[in-house]
């Protein structure tokens, strides 16, 4: 899935339009072209259009005219050169999406995919942004405040854009786009909703289901204000009516499989389970990539993954952990803490986020940017591989 969009406002960049530092379309200074090109340019239909080449950027940086999207957007610098990973966060009121984000994004600042040879930037508006959250986060260490509801059908949030540099087999280097999009879960309830104010659902091609552990019937002593009153039966729905939507972006029948798009379902606030009897040994903790090769993490997270859907099922969750295997694509379950601790009137004791990276990770090898040995059982991974990948 090839799809390229801007993504600030979500339009299909098919040739991207080179603006100067005033905002005023520009045609990027070309080469001189032969006489061939000349003859056939016409027969090139806009959906041919090459991309621009690294030569037309530098040529068009050096005349300071940088690629927009139709709306004006400029794009990060070599955007269209990267593939792009966007990343959907998706959860009801109070679930951590945005607490969770500010933690994950952070953890890549201070180099945690560093033991793998991963470095991370973030586009500079988006940077600007983030240190808003960073700072109340992080620093002071107070709760942040709820994602305002977006208004206006069709919006859709202001996203954060990192781009990751690694070195693929071969010794070459690569690089994605990693857009993260983080809503308000107020407007996530109703299918109805997801589809006007969850535009970005429409481009992503990968979802982080995020569920508090306050939402399951027998875990309800857990809950923080408002959510024991939300009833696992509308996270239930929302798992469908996402389901429905991804594949209704893509022209798919509702029971067919999602090609192409990846799935981490993540039980937020587990520092709130770690004490509880029955929840799984082990199964929230830290990714020590150094110590071990990343085959050998996932075989773990595997595990864990099945260990924490028993878990869940035990403790009421049956009819959403069945929606949630049945109609996401390969969703791997993971237990993880932001903050390591509840907030008390308004802060956080310390922030000593666990178990973080592994969703993240998991999404990054469904779409090939690490290898994906060990996430799948050995006989099917092969089989499946050939049916998603194509
Ligand atoms: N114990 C614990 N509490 C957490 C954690 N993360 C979030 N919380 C609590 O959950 C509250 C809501 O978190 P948010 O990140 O704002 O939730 P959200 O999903 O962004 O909510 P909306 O923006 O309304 O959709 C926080 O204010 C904290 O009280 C965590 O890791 N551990
Ligand atoms: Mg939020
Ligand atoms: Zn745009």
């Amino acid at each position: 899935m090839k799809r390229r969009v801007c993504p600030r406002c979500l339009e299909p960049l098919v040739t991207p339009v080179w603006r100067d530092a005033a905002g005023v379309p520009r045609r990027p200074p070309v080469e001189r072209r032969s006489r061939w090109q000349r003859l056939l340019e016409p027969l090139r239909t806009a959906e041919m259009a090459p991309p621009p080449t690294p030569r037309d950027a530098a040529v068009a940086a050096a005349a300071s005219v940088s690629p927009t999207c139709p709306n004006g957007h400029r794009l990060p610098p070599a955007y269209l050169e990267r593939p792009t990973i966007v990343v959907g966060l998706v959860g009801l009121t109070g679930a951590s999406k945005s607490t969770y984000l500010t933690v994950l994004i952070d953890l890549l600042h201070e180099g945690a995919l560093a033991p793998l040879g991963i470095s991370v930037e973030m586009d500079e508006e988006s940077a600007a942004r983030f240190d808003d959250y960073r700072y109340r986060l992080m620093v002071q260490r107070r709760q942040l405040p709820l994602t305002l509801p977006l208004l206006g059908e069709g919006s859709s949030p202001e996203p954060f854009m990192l781009v990751l540099r690694g070195t693929g087999r071969g010794g070459a280097e690569r690089a994605v786009n990693l857009v993260f999009f983080d809503a308000s879960g107020e407007q996530l309830y109703r299918a109805e909703d997801m589809g006007q104010y969850g535009k970005f659902l429409y481009a992503a091609s990968s979802v982080l289901v995020l569920l508090s552990p306050g939402v399951f019937p027998r875990l309800r002593h857990l809950a923080d204000p408002g959510e024991e009153s939300m009833g696992l039966a509308r996270h239930t729905q929302m798992v469908v009516n996402l389901a429905n939507l991804l594949r209704t972006a893509r022209n798919l029948h509702p029971d067919s499989p999602l090609a192409g798009v990846s799935a981490s379902v993540v039980v937020t606030k587990a520092d709130k389970l770690r004490g509880l009897p029955d929840f799984p040994a082990g199964a929230l903790r830290d990714t020590d990539l150094a110590a071990m090769p990343l085959a050998h993490w996932f075989a773990d997270v595997r595990s864990t993954s099945s260990r924490l859907v028993d878990f869940l099922e035990v403790n009421g969750g049956s009819n959403l952990l069945t929606a949630v295997l049945n109609r996401l694509p390969r969703p791997t379950v993971h237990a993880v803490s932001a903050t390591g601790a509840d907030a008390r009137d308004g802060g956080y004791p310390e922030i000593s986020p666990v178990g973080c990276l592994d969703p993240l990770l998991v999404l990054l090898a469904r779409h090939g940017f690490l290898s994906e040995e060990g996430l799948d059982p050995e006989e099917a991974g092969s089989a499946l591989r050939g049916e998603w990948f194509g």
